[in-house]
């Protein structure tokens, strides 16, 4: 149940996205409406989600977050979070992406799956996700909070899309059953250093759970994954911040390379 009139879930989605647009971060939304539900989060996220399809943006997939053991321990949760993929925030493998229109960029190491039949939750478990599955492929994600020092809590950051801001798909694609998908290491480089390493597992136990859980996620608002959705299942490693002029290289257990540079 939602707590927020939908005025306010207007001015607030609208609020968000500005932010965004204009790579000026914002005092945490809770802070103004403390009482506001995990409901009123995802009602700003698809309200935000509509502005942009109506101004002709294209949702191109969608993002998994909040999935490592860490970051629930720390938060408290019970479920990960999603968010969509606007067709902006895609950049090719080895490209650039421009830093003055991120507000605090950092990178994090992540696997995306591809469907090739819609999954409709809810009971949807590992293995319907798994059968679902066309391939797997590396993705790096971007996340760049629109709130002030990265600030925030799990109803806020639902709001926010997330933190979703770019996306480098590339590397190899693989089959799900010719994946070792918990072991599958990963290697993050930046600036040709060593800054983290991790292995699937680091993804609620295994990566294919956390799209079974965005698939009863959804059906919780009458929503399916489609067919040929792609979805980046969650962080691998930890996020690390990235400044202008660096670059990132991504290695990933039989699936090659992933890179891109901050400019
Ligand atoms: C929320 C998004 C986290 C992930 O992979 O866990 C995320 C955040 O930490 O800003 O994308
Ligand atoms: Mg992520």
């Amino acid at each position: 149940m939602g707590s927020l009139s939908k005025q306010q879930v207007e001015e607030i989605a609208q609020h968000l996205e500005n932010a965004e647009l204009q790579a000026q971060s914002v005092a945490r939304i809770t802070d103004d409406y403390p009482n506001m539900t995990c409901d009123d989060a995802y009602d700003i996220q698809w309200e935000i989600r509509r502005l942009k399809s109506s101004r002709g943006t294209k949702i191109v997939g969608m993002k998994m977050g909040l999935t490592s053991r860490a970051e629930i321990a720390e938060m408290g949760l019970e479920k990960p979070c999603y968010g969509f993929l606007a067709d902006y925030a895609a950049i090719p493998d080895g490209g650039d992406i421009k830093h003055d229109e991120l507000i605090h960029p950092k990178v994090e190491a992540e696997l995306a799956f591809v469907t090739k039949v819609p999954l409709k939750g809810p009971g949807i478990n590992i293995g319907d996700v798994l059968r679902a599955t066309d391939f797997v492929m590396p993705a790096v994600e971007v996340i760049d909070s629109r709130y002030r020092d990265f600030s925030f809590d799990v109803n806020s950051v639902i709001a926010d899309n997330a933190s979703s801001s770019r996306f480098v798909a590339g590397g190899a694609m693989a089959k799900a059953e010719d994946l070792d998908l918990k072991n599958l290491g990963v290697v993050l480089e930046v600036n040709g250093n060593v800054v983290q390493i991790g292995a699937g597992a680091e993804v609620l136990g295994h990566p294919a759970s956390s799209i079974a859980s965005l698939a009863n996620q959804l059906a919780e608002r009458g929503e399916e994954i489609p067919a040929g959705t792609f979805i980046m299942v969650g962080a691998i490693t930890t996020a690390v911040s990235v400044k202008k002029g660096d670059h990132f290289n991504v290695r990933y257990q039989g699936l090659g390379s992933v890179s891109g540079r901050f400019v």
